[in-house]
């Protein structure tokens, strides 16, 4: 560190001499020319007044936080990530005054800061991040930490200067659904995977992990009533490799790890439809009493629980149960989409049976939004993922159900779907709903996107990643990045900042971050990304 820091003072020494300036002259143009503009970041905030000095992150640096367990976590959390790539010690201290500073529900219209809000204000001698909730001060973090360097992100010292831009961010989300969706089933992804994706999605606001458990392809989730469901059911995955499940403990662990980066997990079992997986596993689950084989090709439609059966119900309460309890968050989805083997009259009842028990079981439903052509459940959700050209008719089912109170979480496929191809050339990926380069995924507004859905209805955005092309952790980053923070800012930011030219400078200055998180992303044309 000392030798990377040497020549550059003296440089900048010599400088100062040759042209006559102070020191803290120099300072100021150092910081000047370093410092991040306070509002270049995604999701873009709600508010940004800056100006006045930068403040600099140094050797004497604490993080200074009030008394809850809970400042002091997301203080841990903070430190945990400037301590490498600063060298500095940055204690977490309820002590001094100054610094960077974390307050909880204390003064400067904390209660206007609803659940997930924060205010950061930066100057001369500190930054201060307020929130009413933890979660909002979670949320100003992963702002301060876009105001910093991208070299911030990296795991070993680097030289700084370390600045962030002096001014004042009041910032709270418009939406409170802001989720990602992981398709496990098609491909498995480990505990492993699974937290870095996680990680990625708190740099971006998002606070929903809805997991798609369930499929054709796979059961991933241990249902001790049903241990075959995850031992036979799981033992597969597209292409015929080994899949693979997660045992109670390790969902448990995915919860809790989502939990503390202040993301609630979706479960998701998809239901009548795309449920090979569990009727190969059971006999009895089949109208015919018999078992079909795994299936590892990537046909949808084929498959449909027995509407007819009683003990389709047995099994369905059971999973539902054990999920629920694996469950802290609100939400229980149960898919319904793509139901083509089962008919219009069987898939309502079916509906009809199915979400008064996830009611029992304290959940509240969401369902892709085929729901709507059955009934809905009181405070339910109806996940929209047709497209802009999707027929009037379907259309207008969805803004009929909204009129009624059913929420939406818009996913549309030709928009957020992340496994869609950016353009012909994309290796991985689908192309069935078109090809969504990183303009098109953004360039849409949830508020007005369904004409006639009530804005009171339009609950948030989700950017689901289906996994029949995607094999890695590679994968599942070069098709979320740069695609996803633009989900993630169409969910949180004001639509007064939704604008293309001035969101793509903001998007590309990401794109250093990503290098040292080691991220890997599609470097679309449409983004100026600064020369490596
Ligand atoms: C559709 C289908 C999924 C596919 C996905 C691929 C929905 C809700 N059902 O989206 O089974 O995996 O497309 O893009």
């Amino acid at each position: 560190m000392t030798q990377h820091r040497t020549p550059r003072l003296l440089g900048t020494l010599l400088l100062v001499a040759a042209a006559g300036f102070s020191l803290a002259g120099a300072e100021a143009s150092a910081a000047d020319r370093t410092a991040t503009p306070l509002g270049r970041v995604v999701p873009a905030p709600a508010s940004v007044d800056a100006g006045g000095s930068p403040y600099r992150i140094t050797d004497a640096t604490r993080i200074r936080v009030d008394d809850s367990p809970e400042t002091r976590r997301v203080g841990a959390y903070l430190a945990g990530i400037l301590r490498p790539s600063t060298g500095f010690s940055l204690p977490v201290t309820s002590q001094g005054t100054g610094g960077i500073r974390l307050r909880l529900g204390a003064g400067s219209g904390a209660g206007s800061l609803g659940a997930e809000g924060y205010r950061l204000d930066s100057g001369r001698d500190g930054v201060t991040i307020t929130a009413g909730k933890a979660a909002g001060l979670f949320h100003g973090v992963q702002t301060l930490r876009q105001l910093l360097p991208a070299a911030v992100e990296r795991n070993s010292v680097q030289p700084g200067p370390w600045l962030v831009a002096g001014g004042t961010i009041k910032d709270t989300p418009r939406y409170g659904y802001r989720g990602a969706m992981l398709d496990v089933s098609r491909h498995f992804f480990t505990v492993a995977q699974v937290k870095r994706y996680i990680d990625e999605l708190a740099l971006y606001k998002v606070n929903k992990l809805h997991l798609h458990l369930g499929d054709d392809q796979g059961w991933r989730i241990a249902i001790d009533s049903w241990p075959r469901l995850a031992t036979y059911g799981g033992s597969t995955q597209v292409g015929g490799g080994a899949g693979g499940f997660y045992t109670k403990a390790d969902y448990r662990e995915i919860v809790r790890y989502a939990a503390s980066r202040y993301l609630e997990v979706v479960p998701e079992i998809d239901m009548p439809g795309h449920t090979n997986a569990a009727l190969a596993s059971y006999a009895k689950l089949n109208c015919d009493g018999t078992a079909p084989p795994l299936y590892t090709g990537t046909d949808v439609g084929f498959s449909s629980l027995c509407v007819a059966k009683p003990v389709t119900y047995d099994f369905v309460d059971d999973v539902v149960r054990e999920l629920a309890a694996l469950t802290p968050g609100k939400y229980l989805h149960i898919g319904g989409d793509e139901a083509h083997s089962t008919s219009h009259a069987d898939y309502v009842t079916f509906m009809d049976k199915v979400q008064p028990v996830v009611a029992k079981y304290g959940k509240t439903v969401i369902g892709w939004h085929q729901l709507t052509g059955a009934t809905p459940a009181k405070g339910a959700l109806a996940q929209y993922w047709g497209l802009d050209d999707t027929s009037a008719a379907e259309k207008a089912q969805v803004v009929k159900a909204a009129q009624s109170g059913t929420g939406l979480v818009l996913s549309p496929a030709d928009r957020v779907y992340l496994d869609m191809k950016y353009t012909a050339d994309t290796p991985l990926g689908q192309d069935w709903a078109g090809l969504v380069e990183v303009k098109r995924a953004y360039d849409w507004d949830p508020g007005t996107y369904l004409p006639g859905a009530p804005g009171s209805a339009i609950r948030g955005v989700e950017a689901p990643l289906w996994t029949e092309t995607v094999v890695t952790g590679a994968d599942i980053d070069y098709m979320a990045f740069p695609r996803l923070p633009g989900a993630a800012e169409l969910g949180w930011s004001p639509a007064s900042t939704h604008d293309w030219d001035t969101y793509k400078v903001r998007l590309a200055a990401q794109g250093p971050r990503w290098e040292a998180l080691g991220i890997g992303y599609y470097r679309s044309p449409q983004v100026p990304w600064p020369s490596a």
